[in-house]
């Protein structure tokens, strides 16, 4: 009897558990666009357009191999509008009794299949450096969970950037030469774009009739949709920007939504690219001397480091974790996280691009629209439905980790240990956005003070329970200590000012 083997739309290897699991000659492979993952957030439009062109490619591949593909596209008529109950009208159809699948990367689906009545052998998902077990056993019994050591742990199991068991080139960390400020020029023209085939069209047909109301600019579409494409684009990245990633991988430019990041993060989600293949080819270009080594120790960091870290956590902490909310923050998401229409010209900046890329780098992420929900009080559920919603890469394994622990520390520290706040003189060191901005980041009080100035003290005063005990923020709290009375008050009043009009929706 032939068993269902569930190939998800995130799960685009041709080394997935599950089909490594499986026969090809007697198991049918089950793929579906359906509703209910198009819907559980309106995510923007190149996201689901990335999704179905690449498991409509995948598919064919698969055919090719000589797999039998039940595919499902969205506007088929006979749709179930759910993984579980497409699985349940392939078995009717097949009479298969049983479901083949790999772990996925989201508690409500894991949930959902598992309420399915049917035989469900789950495999864990390999495509990580880490196994879950192997993050469990390290995380076990230690008091705080620093990625650092853990990284640690996975340089010497890959073998990356590693000589006679010692780090290459005498450190774990080269972060001390990375972050550099924004340069004046930028000589990487971004990522490989792609032109749409047939496929990647008539997906976008689709995507724009039912989802083109959504947040997002679908148009011009041109991200890699297949392997093949994905490894082009990651070359390209190898070759061009890998050498000054470090250097500038923390800067910002008005004028250049990639500088030198490799835009890769969605294809190795969603499995058109290995994150070892990806690791191993930018270890290949600092040995042959084409990078350098505090560029190739901070991107394979990120990914051996950072992506299998938060991977453990999510599946450590839990179903209950996008809800944590540490600091009991519940003010709204502020409209101009959809429209853009902000004074504050750095956030403006990262939105518009969001919008017309789904994409925004980290430092956009983290210390521009994560600083600025976490410094202003924004519900942390609400931060992360909309990191969930507006990038090509989210998937809730990954984002959930970033946004409700690194951004907007509503898991109480286990990922940060302590918050990432900064004023406005952080984002002006780092970018060229306050030079035009209609808020003078100079100013640290007044009518035309940068919000950011004025809501990093108001944070930090109204967290002291919380912070003013945590020695990496004793500095700070010592500055703010010695502030004369009369000008703690003004920042205070001003920033509660602030955050009223914040509240009223008044343009600020
Ligand atoms: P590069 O800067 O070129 O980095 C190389 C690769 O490292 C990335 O492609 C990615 O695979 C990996 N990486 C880097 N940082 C992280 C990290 N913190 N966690 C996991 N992987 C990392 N990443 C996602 O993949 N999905 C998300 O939904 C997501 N949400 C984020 C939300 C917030 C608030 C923050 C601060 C970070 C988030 N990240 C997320 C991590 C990171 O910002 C993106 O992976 C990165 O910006 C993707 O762009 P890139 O491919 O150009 O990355
Ligand atoms: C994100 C997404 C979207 C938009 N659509 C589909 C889909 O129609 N079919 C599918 O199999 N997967 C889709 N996905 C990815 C899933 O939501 C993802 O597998 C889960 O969130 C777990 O990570």
């Amino acid at each position: 009897v032939s068993r269902l083997v569930l190939v998800l739309g995130d799960q685009l290897s041709e080394n997935l558990s599950a089909l490594e699991k499986a026969n090809k000659d007697s198991d049918i492979v089950v793929m579906a666009e359906v509703a209910d993952e198009a819907t559980y957030v309106q995510h923007h439009p190149k996201k689901i357009a990335l999704i179905f062109a690449a498991m409509r490619k995948f598919a064919a591949r698969l055919r090719d191999d000589g797999w039998d593909v039940r595919y499902t596209e969205l506007d088929d008529t006979d749709n179930c509008g759910s993984i579980p109950g497409e699985l349940l009208r392939r078995a009717d159809e097949t009479g298969a009794k049983e479901v083949i699948a790999t772990q996925c990367g989201e508690w409500r689906l894991i949930n959902a299949l598992e309420d399915m009545p049917l035989k469900l052998t789950v495999h864990p998902d390999t495509r990580f450096v880490a196994s879950l077990d192997e993050f469990n056993d390290w995380a076990d019994g230690r008091k705080s969970l620093r990625m650092e050591y853990f990284y640690r742990e996975m340089r010497r199991k890959t073998g990356l950037l590693m000589e006679d068991g010692e780090p290459a080139g005498g450190k774990w960390n080269f972060d001390h030469d990375n972050r550099k400020p924004a340069p004046d020029a930028v000589d990487f023209n971004g990522p490989m774009e792609f032109t749409p085939d047939d496929t990647v069209e008539e997906v976008l047909d689709l995507v724009e009739a039912r989802f083109g109301n959504s947040f997002g600019t679908l148009r011009p579409f041109w991200y890699a949709t297949d392997q093949g494409q994905a490894r082009r684009a990651l070359s390209h990245f190898i070759k061009h920007a890998l050498p000054k990633f470090g250097d500038f991988q923390d800067a910002m430019l008005d004028d250049n939504r990639f500088l030198y990041h490799s835009v890769i993060s969605a294809y190795i989600n969603i499995g058109l690219l290995d994150p070892l293949e990806v690791c191993q080819a930018a270890e290949q270009a600092w040995k042959d001397g084409d990078a350098p080594i505090n560029a190739v120790e901070g991107f394979i960091r990120q990914i051996i480091g950072w992506r299998e870290y938060v991977r453990g956590i999510y599946f450590r902490e839990g179903p209950d974790y996008p809800r944590r909310n540490a600091l009991n923050h519940q003010r709204k998401l502020p409209e101009f996280f959809w429209t853009a229409d902000t004074k504050m010209r750095c956030v403006a900046k990262a939105v518009e691009q969001t919008r017309d890329e789904a994409y925004a780098h980290h430092i956009q992420r983290l210390m521009v629209t994560g600083n600025f929900a976490l410094l202003a009080g924004i519900n942390p559920h609400e931060v992360h439905e909309w990191y969930l919603r507006v990038y090509i890469d989210a998937f809730e394994w990954v984002e959930a980790p970033n946004v409700v622990g690194m951004s907007q520390f509503a898991d109480d520290g286990i990922i940060a240990s302590k918050p990432y706040v900064s004023s406005g003189s952080y984002i002006d060191k780092m970018s060229d956005h306050c030079k035009a901005c209609d808020y003078k980041v100079k100013d640290k009080t007044g009518e035309n003070a940068c919000p950011f100035n004025l809501l990093y003290w108001h944070f930090m005063d109204r967290h002291r329970d919380k912070f003013g005990g945590n020695p990496r923020m004793g500095q700070m709290y010592a500055t703010w200590d010695r502030m004369k009375d009369d000008r703690k008050e003004t920042v205070l009043r001003e920033a509660d000012q602030f955050l009223e009009k914040l509240s009223k929706g008044e343009r600020v």
